[in-house]
């Protein structure tokens, strides 16, 4: 059996304000994972350059930062065996053009012709990322 895994999903502002968090809540449970911690919150510009770091310097880093400061976010701790791969498979692609229709980024999201892809989640890509995210997000964990 392999060992129980967390993972830090965040809805975006777009999937906020679009209404969409309670949607996301239902697909990670209905999936089966747990969720071990929940909160709307405003991203502090610290919190996304720590978030962030690795994207430092790429054409949509400032549009990204400021798109992500624009409005309430919702971050998550989910649990679960390889959930970490599992999410970013509810997830589906980067480019919601391209995400496979049966994901939250196929189904809900679309281009909006804006210098960031607005993609409604994220979600972490590595055991190690998300260790990372979720001290970022919720430090008393
Ligand atoms: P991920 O969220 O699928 O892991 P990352 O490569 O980590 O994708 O990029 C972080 C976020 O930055 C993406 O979710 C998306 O919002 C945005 N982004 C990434 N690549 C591009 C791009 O080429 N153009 C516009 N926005 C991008
Ligand atoms: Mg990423």
């Amino acid at each position: 059996m392999t060992d129980i895994e967390r993972s830090l999903i965040l809805v975006k502002p777009d999937g906020y304000e679009r209404g969409l968090t309670g949607e996301v809540l239902r697909r990670i449970e209905a999936k089966g994972y747990l969720l071990a911690a929940l909160a709307v919150l405003s991203a502090s510009r610290e919190q996304l350059a720590a978030h962030y770091a690795e994207h430092e310097g790429k054409p949509f880093y400032e549009p990204l930062v400021e798109f992500m400061s624009s409005g309430p976010i919702t971050a998550i701790v989910i649990e679960g065996q390889d959930c970490i791969k599992g999410f970013r498979s509810l997830a589906g692609a980067t480019n919601p053009t391209e995400a496979a229709p049966g994901s939250i980024r196929g189904d809900l999201g679309r281009d909006w012709g804006a210098k960031v892809q607005k993609n409604i989640v994220h979600g972490s890509d590595s055991p190690e990322s998300a260790a990372r995210e979720i001290a970022i997000w919720f430090p008393a964990l």
